[in-house]
């Protein structure tokens, strides 16, 4: 045992089973031992300190091309940047395959944008627009073969969206496969019916954006792509869920014995639609889907985390700068909200705000927010156990975390490509200050010290909710 290369000494370690007192002796970039008394080349002193598995956030989108005149906020070197910064130390973005391309044209470009400049540790997932036999056939199971075991489709979306027999089909390449299917909820023939009234009668201000996706879309999506996929019996991820309505039939999926994994995102727990009236057009910073709801929908989904129904917390980072000709108030969408760009950004800013609210205010233990925002991650998309904990022979991806610090959040102090945060101004307790990535201190005491080019693109395995079929109990 030791010299290591590092140690983290002191430190209160905790995964998403336990918690307790160790030093983490790390060689060669992984975890060599736990114990106690351990010597290294150098020594990190977490006295007072938690010391975490480093975040891994599966849901966010990267230089996602997003249609004419409109450019995402972020590059991966942004971007993997902004997410180091906020405690991650890997984060999963969406290649996406536009109608009439193939898989592998997605992917070539996609790898060419991250290669070289990553501060994380990278996978892709897939989004399926144009499900032909060619890309159900072959395209798919070879991308699954080589390490792309998730995939995303989306239920809205005129660009995107797949129709009833499409989704089908899609899910059976995943069932035969072996893989994992994410479903954005949200009806687009109802939305569009809504929409039309809302510019019928000229409200076509940014608040429309939330009154056209009443809770009703994304419950009755919910419903059909639950049962879609239990036509097929596959397993399945919701993301983004923002209600409680859509967190019942998710409940009473699982009561029926399916696979169903669900995922929420700080906007649900801290935003509402009263956001996107603000004044001057201001409310086009909080435009995203499924849109902020209200407080009481922020006490369904808490009661969705507490009660065990959410598996992962995730940012749904979409950046869009504001004031910005290719941004929100891009010509088009400075008058009218069909126009704005849907998302927001978060990667920064989703570890301390489910640290501050859920655990400094008691809602949930250090274990739970290490299974929400790391373990389970790792686990559904088949990482784990390389990455999602710490444990021996583990990468030693870690954040230090001081669970008194405080803060309030200010764009200026973040590291994104966007020029605003939709949470200015809240005030949060617990900060990542320490970052390692394989064993490299990538931030120390607040401050980027590692340099773009250290984080990597990996292939994954299959999801561990893979193994079990849908209707499995
Ligand atoms: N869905 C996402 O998952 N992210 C941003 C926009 C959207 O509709
Ligand atoms: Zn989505
Ligand atoms: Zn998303």
């Amino acid at each position: 045992m030791g010299p290591f290369d590092i140690v983290i000494a002191n430190g209160t370690v905790a995964t998403a089973a336990d918690v307790f007192a160790a030093d983490i002796g790390i060689r060669d970039g992984v975890v060599a031992a736990l114990g106690r008394g351990l010597t290294g080349a150098e020594v990190i002193d977490a006295t007072d300190r938690l010391v975490l598995p480093g975040g891994i956030d599966s849901h966010v989108h990267i230089d996602q091309p997003s249609g004419e005149g409109i450019t995402m906020a972020d590059t991966f070197e942004t971007g993997t940047r902004s997410a180091l910064l906020g405690g991650n130390t890997m984060v999963l973005p969406f290649c996406l395959q536009e109608r009439g391309r193939t898989l592998r044209e997605a992917l070539s470009e996609y790898h060419a944008k991250a290669e070289g400049n990553l501060y994380t540790d990278v996978s892709f997932h897939l989004i399926i627009s144009d499900p032909t036999e060619a890309v159900l056939g072959q395209e798919l199971p070879a991308a699954v073969a080589d390490g792309y075991t998730s995939f995303k489709v989306f239920m809205t979306y005129e660009a995107l969206r797949l129709n009833d027999a499409q989704i089908l089909a899609t899910m059976d390449t995943a069932r035969r496969t072996g893989a994992l299917v994410m479903v954005h909820c949200e009806n687009e023939d109802a939305i569009r019916y809504l929409i039309d009234r809302h510019a019928a009668d000229g409200r076509l201000e940014p608040a429309s954006h939330a009154t056209t996706r009443p809770t009703a879309v994304e419950r009755e999506a919910t419903h059909r792509a639950i049962t879609l996929a239990e036509v097929v019996d596959v397993p399945i991820v919701i993301v983004h869920v923002s209600n409680g309505a859509a967190v019942e039939e998710i409940e009473r999926a699982r009561r029926r014995g399916m696979n169903v994994t669900a995922e929420t995102c700080p906007q649900y727990i801290r935003l509402t639609a009263k956001d996107l009236a603000g004044m001057d057009w201001e409310g086009a910073k909080f435009v995203c889907s499924p849109p902020p709801r209200d407080e009481a929908e922020w006490e369904n989904i808490w009661r969705g985390i507490e009660a065990g129904v959410f598996d992962l917390f995730s940012s749904d980072h979409c950046p869009f700068r504001y004031d910005d000709e290719r941004g929100k108030l891009n010509p088009a969408g400075r008058s009218d909200f069909r126009h704005i760009p849907n998302g927001i950004p978060g990667v920064e800013t989703r570890l301390p705000i489910l640290f501050s609210e859920g655990v400094a205010k008691g809602r949930i233990d250090v274990a739970r927010f290490v299974a929400l925002t790391s373990t389970n991650h790792a686990k559904t998309y088949g990482l784990y156990p390389r990455k999602g904990t710490i444990a021996v022979g583990s990468d030693a991806d870690i954040a230090i975390w001081d669970p008194a610090a405080r803060t309030t959040v200010r764009h200026a102090d973040l590291h994104d490509g966007a020029d605003y945060s939709p949470y200015e101004g809240l005030e949060v307790t617990g900060l990542p200050r320490t970052v390692l990535l394989r064993g490299k201190v990538m931030v120390r005491d607040g401050a980027l010290v590692g340099t773009r080019g250290d984080g990597a693109y990996l292939p994954r395995g299959p999801s561990a909710k893979v193994r079990r079929t849908a209707r499995s109990p």
